[in-house]
């Protein structure tokens, strides 16, 4: 193309690119999809955001012929920027589901992170970089954290030394960033980065690899001196992957029909009135919007009806993340729904279906509550995968970054650590009647129903079964606002090496310093003090940040 306002771009459909399409649109440019091989060789500048699974996306790069047409591309330093997989791709193969055979272009092998409970796999979060070589991306990124998730990672090595621009450290060196001459590649995400400072990282990236006019800067841009005031990245810093704050909302229709963020007490959400109406906190759209200006780390919307009401037939949701997704540049979860289903007409609508649904509007993971547990209880009866349960098929598809499995406990307090055939746990306050152990019991339907099984055995199940992250909700704790369950939160982030996000109970700035000291959690999130406007993310950020805990500022 002739256009100088054009960025052409790669995408084979396998996942959630609406996020880059629109982080792309927001700075003003137009977008060129991919159609043949021929359009790669003909790009002026190509962004190639990798999504899915290494070896379904070289399949599909090899079959179309695109392959070839972007290793020509590349060998040729035409102005290039892959991101996540479009990094990996670049490498001689990889060992997800493999080996297998990747573009070849960078000497290495992506191989998987050792997982440990100080370094959960996936990498998921902010982390920051420290940089490998002069490069005039990364003195614009700065000392600032980006956004990873990934679970396989390529190495630094004399072989690739040319290459690499930046790495980042968990538990080892990773590859961050490589660069040579036009040819730029992320392992992080630039679309999901948001900051206020550089509201969009992929801004200075495209400015940088395609040295062209930014069409249109947002009009909250100018002035703000957004290429002047940024440190240097750090040299030969161990990098930290930041605790995140995650601002939850709770979604349902209202009696009158309209879509509202609500929020319950112990799950209960409606107003203790006579008309005993659902509660109303707000708009989810410009909530979301408020808490990503606020610097919350990720937004989550749980469609809190969804184990109902079919989430596909509920299109006001779907509505509400392409939205969002236009405004908001840190990840998105929604959760709600996730199972197979069969409509009124006989329609059958598979798990996997629901939840593509989720990620063509915008979501970057999906959450599964109730459908979990049943596969669980299913996996520990049988001792057989399947391969069928909702949560399997989404990771099989997706990737087990994109899975987060939402666990809504209710503590049963025991007189004996054995009375019970769940794990149990010593509690720090005793209960009622002075029962000084407790198991927590997991619920389906929103809390409604308890199940024969518990947290702890059913977060180790949903790890094994392709789960790469679990939203650990306290039924009892829920919208009380005297503190996450440190006893529950410390069982569970103990006992899986995936990624625990600790909710229900915040109320206060320092109990999100307890929970981040007292328990392995990676994140924390809360909602009705968000809601109820009682205290700021960014008040929660800066306590944290004064307690020598490593948060994005
Ligand atoms: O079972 O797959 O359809 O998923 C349903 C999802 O909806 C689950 O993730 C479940 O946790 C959620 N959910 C169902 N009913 C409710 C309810 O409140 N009646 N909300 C509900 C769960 C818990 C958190 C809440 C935190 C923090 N809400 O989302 O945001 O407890 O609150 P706080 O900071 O105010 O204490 P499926």
């Amino acid at each position: 193309s002739s256009s100088g306002s054009v960025v052409t771009l790669l995408d084979y459909g396998a996942g959630n690119v609406r996020s880059v399409r629109n982080a792309i649109r927001y700075l003003g440019f137009e977008i060129e999809d991919v159609r043949t091989p021929k359009d790669i060789l003909n790009a002026d500048r190509l962004i190639f955001p990798g999504v899915g699974a290494f070896a379904s996306a070289m399949d599909v790069l090899t079959k179309t012929g695109m392959a070839e047409a972007l290793c020509t591309y590349i060998k040729n330093g035409r102005p290039f920027l892959g991101i996540c997989l479009g990094l990996q791709l670049l490498f001689e193969s990889s060992e997800e589901n493999g080996p297998v055979n990747g573009l070849g272009l960078i000497p290495g092998v992506v191989g998987r992170f050792n997982s440990s409970n100080d370094f959960r796999v996936p990498h998921i979060g902010w982390n920051a970089l420290q940089v490998a070589k002069d490069s005039e991306i990364l003195d614009d990124v700065g000392d600032h954290h980006v956004y990873f998730v990934h679970s396989y990672r390529a190495m630094p090595s004399d072989d690739n030394k040319e290459w690499v621009s930046s790495t980042c450290n968990y538990g080892d060196d990773f590859i961050a960033s490589i660069q040579r001459g036009n040819v730029h590649a992320v392992q992080f995400h630039p679309e999901k980065s948001g900051g206020k400072k550089f509201e969009l990282l992929i801004l200075i990236f495209v400015f940088t690899c395609f040295q062209f006019q930014i069409v249109q800067v947002p009009s909250h841009w100018h002035g703000n001196g957004l290429f002047t005031c940024i440190p240097k990245p750090t040299q030969g810093k161990a990098s930290k992957l930041a605790k995140r704050v995650i601002a939850c909302l709770d979604v349902r229709t209202n009696d009158k029909g309209d879509l509202v963020v609500t929020k319950g007490d112990q799950y209960d959400v409606r107003e203790h009135t006579k008309e005993n109406e659902v509660r109303n906190l707000g708009k989810p759209v410009e909530l979301a919007g408020q808490y990503y200006k606020d610097r919350a780390d990720e937004v989550s919307f749980l469609n809190i009806t969804g184990f109902r009401d079919f989430p596909l037939g509920d299109l006001p949701m779907l509505q509400v993340l392409r939205h969002t997704s236009e405004n908001v540049f840190v990840p998105l979860t929604v959760g709600g729904g996730i199972r197979d289903f069969t409509d009124a007409n006989g329609r059958y609508y598979s798990s996997l279906e629901v939840a593509s649904e989720y990620f063509r509007s915008g979501a970057d993971k999906i959450s599964i509550g109730s459908d979990a547990v049943y596969a669980a209880e299913e996996y520990i009866k049988t001792k057989v995968k399947t391969g069928k349960s909702s949560l399997e098929q989404i990771s099989n598809v997706y990737g087990n970054q994109a899975v987060v499995v939402s666990i809504d406990p209710r503590r049963v307090y025991v007189k004996g650590p054995n009375d019970v055939q769940f794990k149990t746990i010593r509690v720090t306050k005793p209960g009622p009647n002075g029962e000084e152990y407790a198991w927590y019991q997991c619920t389906v339907n929103g809390g409604r129903e308890g199940r024969p099984i518990g947290a702890y055995e059913l977060a180790k199940v949903v790890e094994e079964l392709g789960a790469g992250e679990i939203l650990l909700n306290c039924i009892d704790c829920d919208g009380q606002g005297k503190g996450f369950d440190i006893d529950l939160i410390k069982l569970i982030s103990d006992a899986v090496c995936i990624p625990v996000i600790a909710s229900s109970g915040a109320g206060a700035v320092e109990h999100f310093s307890e929970v981040f000291m007292k328990t392995n959690a990676s994140a924390a999130l809360a909602a009705g003090i968000f809601h109820r406007k009682e205290v700021p993310v960014q008040s929660v950020k800066a306590h944290l940040l004064k307690e020598g805990i490593e948060v994005r500022m």
